[in-house]
């Protein structure tokens, strides 16, 4: 995919809105001055400006120049041509342009379904029913209500990444960043839009819901199933052992166990369960009710057990992900904010007042299953009535976070949210929630600049980046190629919407990966390979594409009043 094109000239090689900033950046040896955008087709000059001066942009060691073409608001496709440096890979401004990723982004959950005939004729991927031993996970260990191999019905969900383990954090966080997105811009979300499989419309039936709204609900069944009795959350299902790059789903017919307990997957799992019954409820109450019945016993288990709890079994990371977290306050306010929203209850924000005081003026993160802190703010900030000095508490938090995230894209060569030390593993879906931080803040405060930040690290991860690639499988010219994906690889089918890891000079124990940090000077914004094996920079993740399905609805059509 490598060509001379787009290795210097670099531009978001999906595109830009007609009604937002548009930059391309130029990696220069030699300063150079003059830039033309260049309509194809009729190879038209339809924009010629000066670039910025250079500047060194430390995470990427590239000397870069900015080309604004920002007044060019003429729709179609073009490239960007810089004078004695080369030409950009071509893009479309429109205000549409996000729309394709926004749907391919959607639809990769349901091809994620475990337990579920795979039959799509939009991408030619198939596979069977799999993995239909999850009728009878077994427990890993025993607890006051199931005893060690006693098997419990854990079919259902998504499969988490490019292994084929079920997690609660990830599975719950990426659950509740697709409602933010439908809460936030209900209109971008319709019947229809998915092109469900015939299977899923099948299985769907005559349901009112929005098509996102029932896929979050095949996940939200599973969450469920995850929950004890007394609203703990279990942590993860799986089998013992990696399975090889080659298999199938159906092929992996391993035990799966129950593994772990958390309290900070139960106030994810609660968090999720709050926000979700306030959004079901006007298409099915009695689902709404459930929810939220599962919402306030996640809470109440919470508030039972005050000190964090997070169950190590022994074995339960050699087949399957850690995803461990020893502190749990973010996930306990996230949880009681949620609840304050959604029931109005002052019993929640009592809870927050006497446990977690410090947490209103904590600087929120980019939201992950590592720190849910940002969705309690949020929610907090939008529940009926937040007391005021609670509140300004809250929103200074938010806008301390999201000025320094500012002063971050301002001083970056490509306008990326991630400080030089922040490209370690997921840095692109970190990326873009730092964005959607910038997001919320500007829903409270609102200022342009917030927005057009948010949508520099879209542009980011398609491609207006140190390596030229778009991050986001099935978008731009030089797209991922070699996800770390079991089910892709090994049926060789490519499949769009799934945004990888990208840059990580931490690589863990990822073989590839550190034989390319060890091997000498990569700058961290360049710490990526496009390589099957390089699972800590090249494999995809639900929680991965869950922010970007949030920016991505917020920008598709966006227009600036
Ligand atoms: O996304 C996870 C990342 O934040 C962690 O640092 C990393 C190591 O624990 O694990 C990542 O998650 C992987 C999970 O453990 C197993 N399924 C695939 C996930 C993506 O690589």
């Amino acid at each position: 995919v490598q060509s001379s094109y787009g290795q210097q000239v670099k531009v978001d090689q999906v595109g830009y809105l007609p009604d937002a900033p548009k930059m391309g950046v130029v990696v220069v040896a030699e300063p150079a001055t003059g830039f033309q955008v260049v309509s194809l087709g009729e190879r038209e000059v339809v924009y010629s400006g000066t670039l910025s001066e250079p500047v060194d942009d430390e995470s990427s060691g590239d000397t870069v120049q900015q080309a604004d073409f920002s007044e060019l608001r003429d729709t179609g496709r073009f490239v960007l041509e810089v004078d004695g440096v080369g030409q950009s890979y071509p893009f479309r401004i429109s205000s549409d342009v996000y729309h394709g990723a926004l749907v391919d982004t959607l639809r990769s959950y349901t091809l994620q379904r475990a337990n579920f005939v795979i039959d799509d004729p939009l991408t030619g991927l198939y596979h069977g029913e799999a993995h239909m031993q999850d009728a009878e996970a077994e427990m890993y260990f025993s607890d006051d209500f199931h005893q060690e191999g006693e098997t419990l019905d854990m079919l259902g969900g998504w499969y988490d990444a490019g292994d084929f383990g079920k997690y609660t954090t990830p599975g719950a966080i990426s659950v509740a960043q697709l409602l933010l997105a439908y809460e936030w811009a209900p209109e971008a979300f319709t019947q229809g839009q998915m092109l469900f499989p015939e299977e899923v419309a099948e299985a769907a039936g005559d349901t009112d819901l929005p098509d996102l709204l029932v896929e979050t609900q095949w996940k939200l069944d599973w969450l469920l199933k995850m929950q004890r009795p007394d609203g703990a959350a279990y942590h993860k299902v799986s089998g013992a052992e990696w399975p090889s790059m080659e298999t199938t789903p159906e092929e992996d017919d391993q035990t799966r166990y129950v593994y772990g307990m958390s309290t900070y997957g139960t106030g994810i799992l609660g968090g999720v369960m709050a926000m979700a019954a306030r959004l079901y409820e006007p298409y099915d109450p009695d689902y709404a009710e459930q929810l939220l019945a599962a919402a306030k016993d996640a809470f109440e288990y919470l508030e039972a057990n005050p000190e964090p709890y997070f169950r190590e079994d022994e074995d339960q990371n050699s087949g399957s992900g850690p995803y461990d977290k020893h502190e749990d306050a973010e996930e306990r306010f996230w949880v009681a904010a949620e609840l304050f929203k959604t029931t109005g209850d002052a019993r929640y924000e009592r809870y927050l007042d006497e446990h977690l005081p410090d947490y209103f003026s904590e600087h929120p993160e980019a939201i992950s299953w590592l720190d849910a802190l940002a969705l309690g703010h949020w929610a907090y900030l939008t529940a009926d009535e937040p007391d005021p000095d609670r509140y300004e508490e809250v929103n200074q938090a938010l806008m301390d976070s999201a000025d320094a995230i500012l002063e971050q894209v301002d001083r970056d060569g490509y306008n990326t949210a991630l400080t030089p030390d922040q490209y370690t593993w997921a840095s692109a879906k970190n990326a873009v929630a730092l964005g959607n931080l910038l997001l919320m803040a500007n829903a409270v405060s609102p200022d342009a600049a917030y927005e057009d930040a948010a949508l520099d690290q879209i542009h980011y991860v398609l491609g207006r980046n140190a390596t030229s690639y778009s991050y986001l499988s099935g978008s731009g010219v030089q797209q991922v190629q070699n996800v770390h994906h079991r089910t892709w690889h090994a049926t060789g089918v490519y499949i769009p919407g799934l945004l990888v890891g990208g840059p990580n000079d931490h690589p863990g124990g990822d073989p590839l990966q550190k034989e390319l940090i060890e091997g000498g000077d990569v700058p961290p914004a360049k710490a990526y390979l496009d390589e099957l094996p390089s699972y800590s920079t090249n494999e995809y993740a639900i929680d991965y594409t869950a922010p970007l399905v949030f920016a991505l609805a917020y920008f598709d059509r966006f227009e600036r009043d």
